[in-house]
C-alpha cells in the first residue's frame, strides 16, 4: 500500500487558496490571453486547468524521470476504450487541492460546480469495459506502478443521445472542438502504420526464406498523452491515445497533376481510422474499419514499446522481463501477431525466439460470454488489410494444432476443428478469442462466477490443456471518483468516523458497520442520501421538467440498453404497479421514482424500442392524476459518466437484474452499493460476490440461477406457459399491444411483447417475472421501516471495500503482471 499523507496540506502538490488564485489569474492573462472582465466560463475553466496542469506536468516529468532511471518492468494496458469522463474535479481531488481551488474560485466570483460543467466528458468508451480501464489507470497511478494505457484518440466519442417524441436520436459527440486542456501532443513519437498490399517471399543471405510485406498504404499515428494523476500525486502516468493522419499531408504529385480531390480522399481515408468510436459493445461491427482501428492502435503502441525498450537494450533477451501487456478483451488481439511480425521481419529473430517472447508478455481479460460479442474476422478481410498477419496466424495455428492439440488428443480431427483458430465454414473466420488463449500466458474473467463460466462453458478444452493459465480478477471501481469526489458529504462522514485514509484503503469502511444500528449515525447517513436525492430531483426538473419527490424510493437502472440487462423486465414491474393502482386507487404502496439512463446501439432496433416504450409509459404515468404521485418514471437523456456521478449518490435501489450467467461482472452494482443503495439483483456476475460481502439479509436476490437458466433452455423454454398462467403478466403484456400509451397509434410498443412471446424470450424475462415482482414487494415493505432500511444501506456501504480497483490491480500485479511499486514524487 502507498502511504498517502494524512492531511491534504502534506500532499506533494498542495498549494493554498491564495497561491491557487494567483495561478489561475496568471494563466488567464498569460496562457489564455484575456482579462477578468472579458473572460467567459470556458476561459476561466481553461485557466483553472492550466493552474492544475502546472502541478500535473511536474508530477509527469518526475514520474517519467524516476521510471526511466530504474528501467523497470511496466504494464501496458491496451484498450480500444477509455471512458474517462471529466478530469477537472478528479485531478483536484487526487492532488489534494480541491478545497483551496474551490475557495480561490469563489473569491474570484466563480462557482466550481458551474466551472466543472464547462468540461465535456471524454466519452471514449461504450460502457463498463471502458470505464473499468479508466478506473484501472487511476489505481495504477495511485499505487505507484509503472504503467501506460494505450488507446485511440477518437475525434468523436460515444454519440450524444437526445429523445425526440420518446425515440433515441444519435448526435455526434465533439469532446475537443475547442481544444482539450488535458492532452499533450507528442509529434516526436509519431509512428507509421502499414496497411493492405502483398507479401513477397525471398531467400535471405543466410539461405533462409524471408517474408517482405509491401504495404499498399501507410498512415501515421500521432500520440496524444493524457496525464493520469494518482491519488496523493506521487505518480503521474500517461494514457497515450493515437490519432490517425495521412502519411503526408496530401500527395504533392497527385495535387500538382490536378488530382486535388484524390489527394484529399487519401487524407480523409486515413483520418477515418480514428474518427469514431464504434457505438456498440457486445456486438462486433464495422468490419474493415473496426479491424483497421484495432490494428492501427496496436501497431503504434507496439512500435512505441519496442522503441522505448531499444533505447536501453541491444537485443530482446530482456524484453519479457520489462514488458507485460494486458489485452482488454479481444479488441487488441492483433497486437500479439504484430509483435511476432516486428520481431521476425524487422528485428530478425527466428520464429522460436519470437514466440518465446510473445508467450511471456501478453495476458488477456475476457469480459463477456455472449457468443455474438466474441470477435471473429473473415479470413478474406485479413488477406486484404493485413496479409502478413494472416500468414503468421496460420503458422501459430498450425503449430498449435500439431504440437499441442495432436499430442493431447492424438488422431482426433474433430477436436482440431473445434479448437482451430480458423473456423472452417462457408466463410472462413479468424477466432480472435482462441488466438488470445493460445498465445497469452494468463486468461482472466472479471468476477468469480464469470471466471468459472469462462473455464466451463467458453473455453473448456483449452482449460483442459492449460488449467494454470486461467484465473479470476474481480473488477473494481476507484473510490476516489465514485465516492470521494461524487459524494463529498458521505466522504466527510467517513473521514469523521474512520479517519481520512479510506480512499486508499477501502476496507477501513468496515468499521462503519459498527455504527449501523446507531440511531444518530443512521440519521446522519440518511440525511446525506436525502440531500443527494434532492439534488438529483432538481437536476431532473431542470433537464426534463418533471417533478419528483425525494421522499419516494429512487429506483435506478443505469447501464447500456441490452435485452440481457432486462430494462424491459423493470418496465413490466412498472406496468404491474400502475395497473394495480388503476384497479385500486387506494393501493398502499411506497411512492417510487423509476429512473433510467441508457444508450442503445444505433442499429439495435429492439433496444431502441425499449427506450421508446419506457418513455411512453412514463409520459402516461407521470400525467395520470389517479396515480397521485405514487409512481414517476424518468428516462434521463444522454447517460454518461458525469450523469452517473450525480445519479449514483442518490440511489436507494440499484437494479442489477440481468439474466443469470449473462453479465460478466457489472461495476455499476459496486458503485451503488458503495454509496449506500440496496441491490435488487439476480445471482449474476459480481452480484454474487456483493451478496457474499454484504450478507443475504442486506440484498434482494431473485430469479433463476445460471444453472437453472441453462436447464430451462435445454429442456425447451416456452415463455407462453408463463404468459397464459399468470393473468397479471398477461394483462401488462397485452397492454403494450393497445394504444393506451400511444394514443391513435396502436402497436407502437408491440415489439417488446412479440420478442417475449414469438421471439422466444431469449433472456427469460417471463420466467423471472413473478420472482422479481415478489422481490420488489419485499423492497416496498422494507422501505417502510426507516431504521431497517438505513441499517441495510449502511451495511452495503461499509462492506463493499473488496470492490475497489486498487484491490483488482493488486490481484493483477500478484497473479499476472509481477510489478514493483515506484512512486516518483515523495
Ligand atoms: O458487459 C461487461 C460487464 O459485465 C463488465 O462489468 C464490464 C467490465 O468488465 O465489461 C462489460 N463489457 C463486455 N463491455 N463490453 C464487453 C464485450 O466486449
Amino acid at each position: 500500500m502507498i502511504n498517502v499523507p494524512a492531511a491534504a496540506e502534506d500532499f506533494p502538490f498542495y498549494l493554498d487558496k491564495d497561491a491557487f488564485k494567483d495561478s489561475v489569474l496568471n494563466h488567464l492573462h498569460s496562457t489564455l490571453g484575456t482579462i477578468e472582465e472579458k473572460a467567459n466560463p470556458q476561459a476561466w475553466w481553461k485557466a483553472t486547468c492550466a493552474a492544475i496542469n502546472e502541478r500535473v506536468f511536474v508530477g509527469l516529468s518526475e514520474t517519467h524521470k524516476a521510471h526511466s532511471n530504474i528501467d523497470t518492468r511496466a504494464v501496458h494496458y491496451l484498450s480500444l476504450e477509455f471512458l474517462m469522463g471529466r478530469l477537472t474535479r478528479n485531478n483536484l481531488y487526487n492532488l489534494g487541492i480541491f478545497e483551496p481551488a474551490r475557495d480561490a474560485l469563489a473569491e474570484l466570483g466563480l462557482d466550481i460546480e458551474e466551472l466543472c460543467n464547462e468540461e465535456p466528458d471524454m466519452a471514449l468508451g461504450n460502457g463498463g469495459l471502458g470505464r473499468l480501464a479508466a478506473c484501472f489507470i487511476d489505481s495504477l497511478a495511485t499505487l505507484g506502478y509503472p504503467a501506460i494505457g494505450y488507446g485511440i484518440h477518437y475525434e468523436h466519442g460515444l454519440f450524444r443521445q437526445e429523445f425526440r417524441d420518446g425515440q433515441q436520436i444519435e448526435r455526434p459527440d465533439s469532446w475537443r472542438d475547442y481544444g482539450n486542456p488535458w492532452e499533450i501532443c507528442r509529434p516526436e513519437s509519431i509512428q507509421k502504420v502499414p496497411l493492405f498490399g502483398y507479401v513477397e517471399t525471398v531467400f535471405g543471405n543466410d539461405g533462409q526464406l524471408r517474408k517482405i510485406w509491401h504495404p499498399g498504404e501507410m498512415v501515421r499515428g500521432v500520440p496524444w498523452d493524457i496525464p493520469v494523476v494518482g491519488y496523493g500525486g506521487h505518480t503521474v502516468n500517461i494514457l497515450r491515445l493515437w490519432e490517425s493522419r495521412a502519411d503526408d499531408y496530401f500527395d504533392w504529385d497527385v495535387f500538382n497533376a490536378g488530382g486535388y480531390v484524390d489527394a484529399q480522399a487519401e487524407k480523409s481515408r486515413a483520418e477515418a481510422i480514428s474518427k469514431v468510436l464504434y457505438p456498440n459493445d457486445e456486438t462486433p461491427a464495422g468490419k474493415q474499419l473496426r479491424l483497421t482501428q484495432q490494428y492501427f492502435f496496436c501497431c503504434c503502441s507496439l512500435k512505441d514499446i519496442v522503441r522505448r525498450y531499444k533505447r536501453r537494450h541491444d537485443d530482446f533477451s530482456q524484453f519479457a522481463e520489462q514488458v507485460v501487456m494486458q489485452l482488454n478483451d479481444t479488441h487488441p488481439t492483433i497486437a500479439i501477431v504484430e509483435l511476432m511480425r516486428l520481431l521476425i521481419d524487422d528485428e530478425g529473430l527466428d520464429w522460436d525466439n519470437a514466440w518465446g517472447i510473445c508467450e511471456k508478455v501478453f495476458a488477456y481479460t475476457n469480459h463477456t460470454l455472449l457468443p455474438e460479442a466474441l470477435e471473429k474476422w473473415e479470413v478474406g478481410l485479413f488477406e486484404n488489410v493485413l496479409p502478413r498477419h494472416l500468414e503468421i496466424i496460420y503458422e501459430i495455428n498450425h503449430r498449435f494444432l500439431d504440437d499441442v492439440v495432436a499430442k493431447k488428443w492424438p488422431g482426433n480431427d474433430e477436436i482440431k476443428r473445434e479448437l482451430s483458430i480458423i473456423e472452417e465454414g462457408s466463410v472462413r473466420m479468424v477466432r480472435m478469442a482462441y488466438l488470445c488463449v493460445v498465445c497469452c500466458f494468463k486468461v482472466n474473467g472479471v468476477a468469480q462466477m464469470h471466471s468459472e463460466l469462462v473455464k466451463k462453458d467458453l473455453f473448456p478444452k483449452f482449460y483442459e490443456l492449460w488449467p494454470e493459465r486461467f484465473t479470476n480478477v474481480t473488477n473494481g471501481i476507484t473510490p476516489r471518483r465514485w465516492l470521494k469526489a461524487c459524494n463529498p458529504e458521505l466522504a466527510q462522514l467517513y473521514d469523521d468516523c474512520v479517519g481520512i485514509h479510506w480512499p486508499t484503503n477501502l476496507e477501513m469502511l468496515k468499521k462503519v458497520a459498527e455504527y449501523a444500528d446507531e440511531k444518530d449515525f443512521q440519521q446522519k447517513f440518511m440525511a446525506i442520501k436525502h440531500k443527494n436525492k434532492q439534488k438529483l430531483a432538481t437536476l431532473i426538473h431542470d433537464l426534463m421538467g418533471i417533478e419528483v419527490n425525494p421522499e419516494a424510493i429512487f429506483d435506478i437502472q443505469i447501464k447500456r440498453l441490452h435485452e440481457y440487462k432486462r430494462q424491459h423486465l423493470n418496465l413490466l414491474h412498472i406496468l404491474t404497479l400502475y395497473r394495480r393502482i388503476l384497479q385500486d386507487p387506494n393501493l398502499d404502496i411506497q411512492p417510487r421514482v423509476f429512473i433510467f439512463g441508457a444508450k442503445a446501439a444505433p442499429g439495435y432496433r429492439l433496444a431502441k424500442d425499449i427506450i421508446f416504450a419506457i418513455n411512453k409509459v412514463g409520459e402516461k404515468i407521470n400525467q395520470d392524476k389517479r396515480v397521485a404521485g405514487k409512481l414517476k418514471v424518468v428516462f434521463m437523456p444522454n447517460y454518461r459518466v458525469t450523469l452517473a456521478e450525480k445519479m449514483i449518490p442518490a440511489g436507494d435501489l440499484s437494479e442489477q437484474i440481468s439474466t443469470a450467467g449473462k453479465e460478466a461482472s457489472g461495476t455499476g452494482n459496486m458503485k451503488f452499493a458503495l454509496n449506500g443503495a440496496l441491490t435488487i439483483g439476480t445471482m449474476d456476475g459480481a452480484n454474487v460476490e456483493i451478496r457474499e460481502e454484504v450478507g443475504d439479509e442486506n440484498i434482494f436476490i431473485f430469479g433463476l440461477t445460471a444453472e437453472e437458466v441453462d436447464l430451462k433452455l435445454k429442456n425447451g423454454y416456452n415463455s407462453r406457459d408463463y404468459y397464459y398462467n399468470n393473468p397479471e403478466l398477461k394483462a401488462v403484456l397485452d397492454w403494450l399491444d393497445s394504444d393506451y400509451f400511444t394514443p391513435n397509434a396502436p402497436g407502437q410498443l408491440s415489439s417488446i411483447k412479440h420478442s417475449l412471446l414469438d421471439g422466444g424470450d431469449p433472456f427469460l424475462c417471463l420466467a423471472d417475472y413473478q420472482s422479481y415482482i415478489d422481490a420488489q414487494q419485499k423492497v416496498d415493505e422494507t422501505y417502510r421501516d426507516k431504521a431497517k432500511w438505513a441499517k441495510m444501506a449502511i451495511m452495503n456501504a461499509a462492506c463493499v471495500g473488496k470492490f475497489n480497483s486498487d484491490r483488482s490491480i493488486d490481484d493483477y500485479v500478484k497473479e499476472i503482471w509481477k510489478l514493483k511499486q515506484y512512486p516518483a514524487v515523495q
